[in-house]
């Protein structure tokens, strides 16, 4: 192990998984009030759900990814961690949850590319291997190289609402940068009565002191509401040239309660074209009342999506205490929040009758106690054969950069690396060395590197 000598470096040799349990749950995203509470448990204000029906177990086609069919599947306990805080609620078919404890292989060494970040909370790549990175509370945007080195901040960019969970959050490079240098972010939009998530795209201006031009607006989540918490806000191009945008219900109970109405962007999953306009292929162009960019619904506060080796998307959600999920959400499918899931209010007090009802999609997976998801990569790399096709997710409370090995588009094996660090993962994205590359959640925010020892 190298010892620091700035402006870079420590390495930590790290082989596997530690096996220190989580402690008690805290709040998913400390430093700002417990998400839920407040809203009194008579106020989960959803209707009973019909409890009784059968597991929702088929249905999901074979996926040639993950492990090969005739490997053998991970055997043994799951990670180690608590009891689950809701454990009258069983999973809808075996491996939902707690599926075997996996250990990567290949020796693994983190190293330091830079620090400094004030809670940032996005990685973008450009190009030629220089990074964007946003600053959730600052709103700044910086390119960082390979090595370290840190732009001013670049000018240019609407000022945000950085209280809560607010703030500067996802940033891509459009797919056709090289012609028309734009990038895109999302940010929650300060606003008459409140706020609420935007995404906003312009050309960027490289140089000494890089700046933005031409700043648009594509995108605004509708209606305004005033809270600071559940924007949402990651963003997933598909190689046909649509964005896909994650967008969270606010929390509030006045969010909450939207989050299955088509009227609202609260909880969805939307889709629309790289100038904002709306795909014409999109499930509810044709509905009356609403909102056309909407792709699935249901979600509670989705701040992890990725594409998988056939271009499908997933999303890893917060779910209250207790059920944070992975989800391949599909056009026109509701996900269930805040009906159905598999926790309860952070007080406590029950949010759902039951886990599953009719209309509504299980999970592929869930966590109780919960992972609190953030930034999510699917390995296509080839630095770590062994994690071809494995998920892996950002953990805030857990501390952790969870890994999932799949079958068939279920999960077969799950590994918490990097608890030794003891730092909050907020972000995880590969770079186009095959490296995976991390942001911890700080006032001291790092980006890492994830190599080979
Ligand atoms: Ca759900």
């Amino acid at each position: 192990m190298r010892t620091l000598s700035m402006p870079l470096i420590v390495a930590a040799l790290l082989t596997g998984c530690s096996q220190t349990p989580d402690p008690t749950p805290t709040p998913q995203d400390s430093g700002v009030p417990q998400q839920d509470s407040g809203v009194p448990p008579e106020d989960s204000g959803v209707p009973p759900d019909d409890a009784g029906v059968p597991p929702d177990d088929a249905g999901v086609p074979p996926d040639d990814a993950g492990v090969p069919p005739e490997d053998p599947l991970p055997t043994g306990p799951p990670v180690p961690q608590g009891p689950p805080n809701v454990p009258e609620f069983d999973p809808a078919f075996p491996g939902q949850t707690r599926v075997p404890a996996i250990q990567t292989q290949t020796p693994i060494q983190v190293t330091e590319i830079a620090s400094g970040f004030r809670n940032p909370w996005a990685i973008a790549f450009l190009p030629d291997q220089r990074m964007l990175v946003t600053e959730k509370p600052t709103g700044s945007l910086y390119i960082v190289t390979p090595q370290g080195a840190k732009s001013p901040a670049v000018a240019g960019l609407p000022s945000v609402d950085g209280r809560g969970q607010g703030g500067l959050l996802d940033v891509e490079v459009g797919p056709d940068y090289a012609q028309s240098q734009l990038i895109y972010w999302t940010y929650s939009e300060p606003r008459q009565g409140g706020n609420g998530l935007a995404v906003a795209r312009a050309k960027l201006v490289d140089g000494a002191q890089p700046r933005v031009e031409d700043v648009q607006v594509i995108f605004r989540m509708m209606p305004t509401l005033e809270s600071t918490l559940h924007s949402g806000g990651r963003m997933v191009f598909t190689p046909d040239g649509k964005l896909f945008v994650t967008l969270g219900e606010r929390s509030i109970l006045a969010g909450r309660v939207q989050a299955r109405e088509l009227n609202s962007h609260f909880g969805k999953v939307v889709r629309i074209n790289p100038d904002g306009s709306v795909p014409q292929d999109n499930p509810y162009v044709n509905t009356e009342g609403a909102k056309p960019e909407i792709w699935s619904v249901g979600h509670r506060n989705v701040l992890s999506a990725a594409l998988d080796s056939q271009n499908r998307l997933w999303t890893v959600e917060m779910g209250p205490r207790g059920g944070d999920e992975l989800n391949r959400p599909e056009a026109g499918k509701d996900y269930g929040w805040p009906t159905i899931g598999y926790g309860e209010e952070y007080s406590g007090a029950p949010i759902h009758e039951s886990p599953r009802g009719p209309g509504m999609e299980q999970p592929v997976y869930y966590w109780d106690p919960v992972i609190s998801p953030s930034g999510m990569t699917i390995y296509s790399g080839s630095l770590f054969p062994e994690w071809r096709n494995n998920i892996f997710i950002g953990g805030l409370s857990s501390q952790a950069l969870v890994r999932l090995m799949m079958r068939n588009d279920r999960v077969v094996g799950e590994e918490h690396l990097l608890k030794d660090l003891g730092v909050r993962i907020r972000e995880v994205v590969q770079g186009p060395d095959g490296a995976l590359y991390l942001l911890t959640d700080a006032t001291n925010g790092k980006l890492l590197k994830v190599t080979p020892r």
